[in-house]
């Protein structure tokens, strides 16, 4: 059988070390279907019942590998749902290749069915974007692809016009285009930074008395030279949401998170220090941060056009967190001075007994908090877990705790709902034999909640935990807290999960009351996957800051005033939750 110009385009992926691609199948892609068919034992097709949660699954399987996420789709419709997906990869720094179908090449602007030219659509989202012109043009273009998605960590695309897909190989080639000029390689450069840089950083965080370290997701891998300079700087290490695992949150030098879902201990030490040290972070929330003046600045960073981009530092390193580390950390000196390390320890104590006060609530309805402590004592260190966007983004952060070795997600940056559940799949995909939980509200899981069914089609044996507010939670709190207004438009019909579990062939749990909680997550987990767990909890638990602004309770007691819905109970669990932090 004569190779076509889709087999190349697969062949040139193995050669790029792709073993699974997630996608759904469609007229404009049937010719590159067709390659992956006949390849079937090395790279493995997932089927997704919604395109977006491809790109979710692309995205997902590269944070958790360090790989290539590959995804796929039909021309028009198919390659317009891949975006939020493929959007999420581009802001969190994610390699993705996309590829998708076209009409064919000599009816593209002519209004032809599914007439969408996805290359000038995906023009933002895409670092290498490229239309096939021909058989010849593939390799190179494939090639191309693969290398800047990995290297520049962002997305690629492929748009390929269905009839050149199925075009025999090996046609002929352009005078130019000679075969044999361009290398496969994936170089790599040292990722370390200059010696003068490295002595002022030094210079810099040997002068400091309150250092903090913010420690990000391109600090992830470096817990040990972290955890290093912490002891001899004597500084706690906040950690940006997507940097939860960069230490384990039983090290004694870490805070835990910043921001809105952050710690106090975090707040109160950002707002002390005189000098900061930011490894791998892009921490977007300005506010939260020293005030400019307030501290002095090292970054550590990969990427140069991100030094210097949230706080005025005065050094960049440009480097790898870890290599970068190990290169500075013969440098600095050992502080005596222990006293800020050793109140931020304190604060954290403190910290850890308020948050298990809400964990332990007897009160029913239940208390989301107390699901999320329950999900964390049945996480094993193996465990991979995929939260999703939503006021279950604050209860992951501060409930469930990091141990060394587990991995843990959601999207960060683009902060898009429903990627718990594809990022979880692809997961498990990579990791057969690991934990993985899927952690999401259920607005978040419902947006692409089809995708379960492919959980029991690959037995993939994921435990699904959905915390059940029957509402947009976070949105419902910042319409009252942020703006003063009566919660709007928040309200969801209530689904029955674990129904819904059973009808696609897996296993539904339900839980409503907080003593059997535990239990029946017990059972859940013990249960063969998937699993889906439904629990039903308290919809006017507040997700707290950190420290209640002066303008923040302003806000919310004009919410309730110009009469939000249910607002005496509201007004109650808040009052409540501040009691049990008091007493
Ligand atoms: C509902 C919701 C609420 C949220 N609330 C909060 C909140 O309260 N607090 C919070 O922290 N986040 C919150 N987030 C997430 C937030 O939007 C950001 O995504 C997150 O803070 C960014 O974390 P980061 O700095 O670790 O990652 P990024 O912003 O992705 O930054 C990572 C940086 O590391 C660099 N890098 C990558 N690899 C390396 C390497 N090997 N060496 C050196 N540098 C490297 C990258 O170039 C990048 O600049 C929320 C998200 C959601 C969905
Ligand atoms: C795709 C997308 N649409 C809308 C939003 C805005 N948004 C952020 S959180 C949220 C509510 C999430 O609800 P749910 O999943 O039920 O979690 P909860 O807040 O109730 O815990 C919404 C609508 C978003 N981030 N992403
Ligand atoms: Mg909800």
């Amino acid at each position: 059988m004569s190779q076509t110009a889709s087999d190349i385009l697969i062949d040139v992926l193995q050669e790029w070390g792709v073993d699974t691609i997630f996608g759904l199948p469609g007229d404009g892609i049937n010719g590159i279907m067709e390659a992956l068919r006949k390849k079937a034992d090395a790279i493995r097709f997932v089927q997704v019942r919604h395109e977006e949660a491809a790109a979710f699954m692309a995205c997902g399987y590269a944070k958790f590998t360090g790989r290539l996420g590959v995804c796929l789709a039909t021309s028009g419709p198919g390659g317009i749902h891949l975006l939020n997906g493929l959007y999420d990869a581009k802001l969190d720094g994610q390699p993705v290749l996309a590829i998708t179908g076209m009409p064919y090449h000599d009816l593209i602007g002519t209004h032809t069915q599914q007439d969408v030219e996805l290359d000038k659509l995906f023009m933002d989202v895409a670092k290498y974007n490229a239309r096939v012109m021909g058989p010849t043009h593939v390799e190179n273009v494939a090639h191309l692809a693969c290398r800047t998605a990995l290297l520049y960590r962002g997305v690629s695309h492929i748009s390929f016009p269905v009839d050149l897909q199925e075009a025999a190989a090996g046609g002929q080639r352009s005078k130019r285009n000679i075969k044999g000029h361009m290398s496969e390689l994936e170089p790599h450069s040292a990722r370390l930074p200059n010696d003068t840089d490295l002595a002022q950083a030094a210079d810099i965080l040997n002068g400091g008395k309150k250092i903090v370290i913010l420690a990000g997701r391109g600090a992830i891998g470096a817990a040990s030279e972290l955890e290093q300079a912490a002891e001899l700087l004597g500084a706690p290490i906040v950690k940006p949401l997507l940097g939860k695992a960069a230490v384990p949150d039983d090290s004694p030098y870490t805070t835990g998170g910043i921001g809105l879902l952050g710690t106090r201990p975090s707040q109160d030490a950002i707002e002390a220090c005189d000098t900061l040290l930011m490894v791998g972070t892009s921490f977007p929330y300005l506010e939260f941060l020293p005030k400019p003046g307030q501290a002095r600045g090292v970054q550590i960073e990969l990427d140069p056009i991100r030094i210097g981009l949230r706080y005025p530092v005065e050094v960049g390193l440009v480097g790898d967190s870890r290599r970068t580390l190990q290169a500075l950390t013969p440098m600095l000196r050992r502080h005596d001075d222990r006293s800020f390390l050793e109140k931020a320890q304190q604060g954290m104590e403190k910290w850890r007994k308020v948050m298990d006060e809400h964990a332990a609530a007897p009160d029913v309805p239940m208390k989301p908090q107390v699901v999320a402590k329950e999900v964390n004592r049945l996480l094993r260190d193996d465990a991979i877990v995929a939260c999703d966007s939503g006021t279950i983004a604050t209860w992951w952060a501060r409930y469930i705790h990091v141990k060394r070795g587990q991995m843990h997600s959601l999207s960060g940056t683009l902060a898009s709902m429903a990627n718990g559940l594809p990022y979880a799949m692809a997961a498990q995909i990579a990791y057969p034999e690991r934990q993985v939980v899927a952690f999401v509200g259920d607005g978040g899981f419902s947006m692409l909640m089809a995708e379960f069914a492919n959980c029991v089609k690959y037995r993939l044996p994921i435990r699904v935990v959905i915390v059940k507010n029957n509402s947009l939670g976070m949105i419902k709190w910042e319409q009252m807290v942020f703006l003063g207004n009566p919660e709007y438009g928040c309200e969801l019909q209530p689904i029955d999960f674990a129904a819904y579990a059973r009808a696609c062939g897996a296993t539904g749990f339900s839980v409503a009351d907080p003593k059997q909680c535990g239990g029946v997550l017990d059972q859940a987990f013990a249960t063969p996957g998937p699993v889906i767990v439904e629990a039903t909890v308290d919809p006017f638990e507040p997700p707290m800051p950190p420290r209640v602004t002066v303008q923040q309770a302003t806000k919310f007691a004009e919410a309730l005033a110009k009469g939000t819905p249910h607002r005496n109970k509201i007004a109650l669990t808040v009052l409540a939750d501040k009691v049990r932090e008091l007493v």
